[in-house]
């Protein structure tokens, strides 16, 4: 799921408006109540009872300005524990479950309270335990500051895109059901725009990153995960689970149709099966009655108006896309990426296997196995306390602090495949001290079978500073890295057979999740923790958990 801020100028387009109260607060702290509770919806002829935010899918979103206080009562009528994650990187209001909270359970709320700081432009919230995210999610918009302007021309309207999933059966269902199985999970029926699957239903495809298009139309890139980018216009976006972009589009000033498609379409790189869905919204023109266009509508919409989308495995296109990205690096937005590492690390991230149990049958791997998955061959076990509450209050025996640095026993990661897939399961962290200048190498692995992982780190937004195919060479690859204006986002794509370096500096301490967004292979444990211990000054160190911070 991806959020998009679109903006739009110099003509009107009838997208959502949104940006009408703000200019109303003046005070510097926002208040929100979230409001979980069961609401039914109508979607593909179902109607089904699903988890959301005050009754609304996508839920409501969260308007600041950087530099705001956000301060959000979030109320539990469920009977699922529920958590939220916000992007902001606030320790205890960051929200994984079992890592920096335990769960809000049935009647209990938690207030999350959090500053935003260095962030701007569009992020999102969603659920942080099991698949509950598939229907608790929402937007968060972040203004520049008051009397700041963007660092792009202001665009007349703003509005938001949500890209979802719609689940004809129920998602936790699903995952239980094929962490039972130890096969692939069932996949959803639809992707949607804003919670609504679109006109077009061709075919259909489960937790993938996306392409996007409109129709005749270039948009032009500003944004991503709430930093800016150095602007570059494209046809069509890829957007992974997790990630976020503001793009402009410039509307036509002369239409040939008052309508246009927008549609996206899945990019899936794995052998296994999947659905195959392209979902498609209009763009619509309001137009003075006075102009002649064609009328074409909804009803006639065929799949010839289709924008032009990649093919579903196009690595090519998604590698020469990411590459576009760039640091804005400007003075007042200064890329400062560490130039000296102190801390290396090589991380493999892919699937692998389980045994499967005595006296059961599976449907993993060969039929008699269990899909797993990894990160340096540990498939992370989320222990029944959360992370940062045990290492805060100094509990022993939750977790393990060797988490290896590198992988145990090294292999042609995306060769042939190791006799041995079998994983390890622990709960262990990597420590590493404040203020570290860290680098990490991702390596996809072929295990299973080579496939891209949109890898989220919590707590941090990251320089990528280089990527390539093949196994990672530390003698040669480092020489082209981009170290003057490498994009800074906080979920990038580990490419499929391929790997990513990024680089940050430790400086937000606290226990922070990293793990593949799709929600299938944080299932399967794509998931590891990284513990940045406290600097010496007190602005330097986790501070104390807020009174009514859940217990497990
Ligand atoms: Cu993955």
């Amino acid at each position: 799921m991806g959020a998009f801020h679109f903006s739009s100028s110099t003509f009107c387009a009838t997208l959502l408006l949104f940006i009408a109260n703000v200019w109303l607060c003046h005070g510097m702290t926002r208040h929100y109540r979230f409001d979980i509770k069961l609401q039914n919806v109508t979607h593909l002829c179902k109607t089904k009872s699903i988890i959301t935010v005050n009754g609304k899918f996508p839920g409501p979103r969260i308007i600041a300005r950087e530099g705001d206080r956000v301060i959000i009562n979030v109320v539990n009528h469920v009977q699922n524990n529920v958590t939220i994650h916000w992007y902001l990187g606030s320790p205890w209001a960051d929200g994984p479950a079992y890592v920096t909270q335990c769960p809000i359970q049935t009647n209990q709320n938690y207030v999350y309270n959090y500053t935003i700081k260095g962030q701007r432009g569009t992020l999102f919230w969603h659920a942080h335990i099991s698949w509950l995210r598939a229907t608790l999610h929402g937007p968060i918009i972040i203004l520049p500051k008051r009397n700041e302007s963007y660092p792009f021309p202001k665009p007349h309207k703003e509005a938001t895109i949500i890209f979802g999933e719609w689940w004809n059966n129920d998602t936790e269902a699903v995952i239980s059901q094929a962490l039972q199985s130890g096969g692939g999970p069932n996949v959803s029926d639809a992707y949607t725009f804003n919670g609504f699957p679109g006109p077009l239903l061709i075919n259909s495809a489960l937790n993938d990153e996306l392409f996007f298009s409109i129709a005749n139309h270039t948009m032009t890139v500003v944004e991503a995960d709430a930093l800016y980018v150095k602007p570059f216009e494209t046809d069509i976006l890829v957007i992974a689970p997790g990630q976020t972009t503001n793009i402009l589009l410039k509307t036509k000033p002369n239409p040939k149709h008052k309508t246009y498609l927008m549609a996206v379409s899945p990019y899936f790189t794995s052998s296994g099966t999947f659905d195959n869905t392209t979902a498609a919204a209009i763009l619509e023109y309001k137009i003075p009655s006075k102009i002649n266009v064609s009328h074409n509508s909804i009803i006639r919409v065929t799949s010839r108006d289709l924008p032009r989308l990649p093919s579903i495995n196009d690595t090519s296109f998604v590698t020469n896309f990411t590459q576009k990205f760039r640091s804005l690096n400007s003075v007042k937005f200064p890329a400062e990426v560490p130039k000296k590492v102190d801390k290396h690390f090589f991380f493999t991230v892919g699937l692998g296997t389980s045994p499967c149990p005595k006296n059961q049958t599976c449907q993993g791997p060969n039929n008699r196995t269990k899909f797993a998955a990894s990160v340096n061959n540990i498939s992370m076990a989320l222990p029944s306390n959360a992370l940062l509450q045990s290492y805060f209050y100094g509990q022993n025996g939750v977790f393990a602090n060797n988490f290896p640095q590198m992988p145990l026993k090294k292999f042609n990661y995306t060769g042939t495949p190791p006799n041995n897939t079998n994983v390890m399961n622990s709960t262990k962290v990597l420590v590493i001290p404040y203020n570290s200048n860290v680098e990490l190498v991702m390596q996809d692995t072929s295990i299973i079978s080579a496939e891209s992982h949109p890898l989220h780190l919590h707590g941090y937004d990251f320089y990528v500073v280089g990527q390539g195919f093949g196994n990672f060479n530390p003698s040669k690859d480092p020489a082209n890295y981009n170290l003057v204006d490498p994009v800074s986002r906080n979920t990038v794509g580990v490419p499929s057979g391929g790997w990513v370096a990024i680089r940050f500096k430790a400086d937000n301490p606290g226990v922070w999740f990293m793990h593949c967004h799709f929600e299938v292979h944080i299932s399967w444990g794509l998931r590891m923790a990284w513990l940045v211990l406290d600097g010496k000054l007190p602005n330097q160190k986790v501070p104390r958990p807020p009174a009514d911070l859940p217990k497990c």
